[in-house]
């Protein structure tokens, strides 16, 4: 199996619930290896490229506004950004985190646990997870330089 690399994001309702510790020991536990870490602000030209493949979606600007932290008082918009790597890192990451809609979301899993849906229709999902080898390999280079990766 291949080794690969793939983005997480601490979401603002992961980060304002204090779930931040929970989805490392989470991830820490699969066996995967944290080869990045920082804090950024989400921009919103991030934000929009990101999510870009979203861009026709109804939720869409909601969508930007959520990962920017403005649902939940996020100061300067700030996000804690990961890369684990791994032997199946994409799918095992996607296992701990669960279904996009935490309705769906496996009991146990991040999403399933913790996961809601705001009055509002908004999916509060707690982290991001790259969903395949093509959107890893897009979003890892979007979040990060290469010289922030450890070899
Ligand atoms: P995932 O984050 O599981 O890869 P995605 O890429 O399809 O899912 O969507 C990105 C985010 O957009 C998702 O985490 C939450 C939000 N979202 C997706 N579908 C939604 C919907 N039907 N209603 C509200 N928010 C949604
Ligand atoms: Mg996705």
């Amino acid at each position: 199996m291949a080794i690969e690399q793939t983005l997480i994001l601490i979401k603002p309702d992961g980060a304002a619930r204090r779930l931040t510790g929970l989805t490392i020991d989470r991830l820490d536990a699969s066996g995967l290896e944290m080869v990045a870490a920082k804090m950024i602000s989400v921009t919103e030209a991030l934000a929009r490229e990101h999510y870009k493949a979203l861009s026709d979606k109804p939720f869409f600007e909601n969508l930007i506004k959520y990962i920017r932290g403005e649902f939940h008082g996020i100061k300067d918009h700030r996000i804690l950004a990961l890369v684990y790597r791994g032997e199946n890192a994409i799918k095992t990451v996607r296992a701990v985190a669960g279904a996009t809609n935490p309705e769906a979301a496996a009991a146990g899993t991040i999403r399933g646990s913790f996961g809601r849906i705001t009055t509002a229709g908004q999916f509060e999902n707690v982290i991001h997870a790259s969903s395949d080898p093509a959107d890893a390999a897009r979003e890892v280079a979007l979040w990060f330089k290469k010289d922030e990766i450890l070899p």
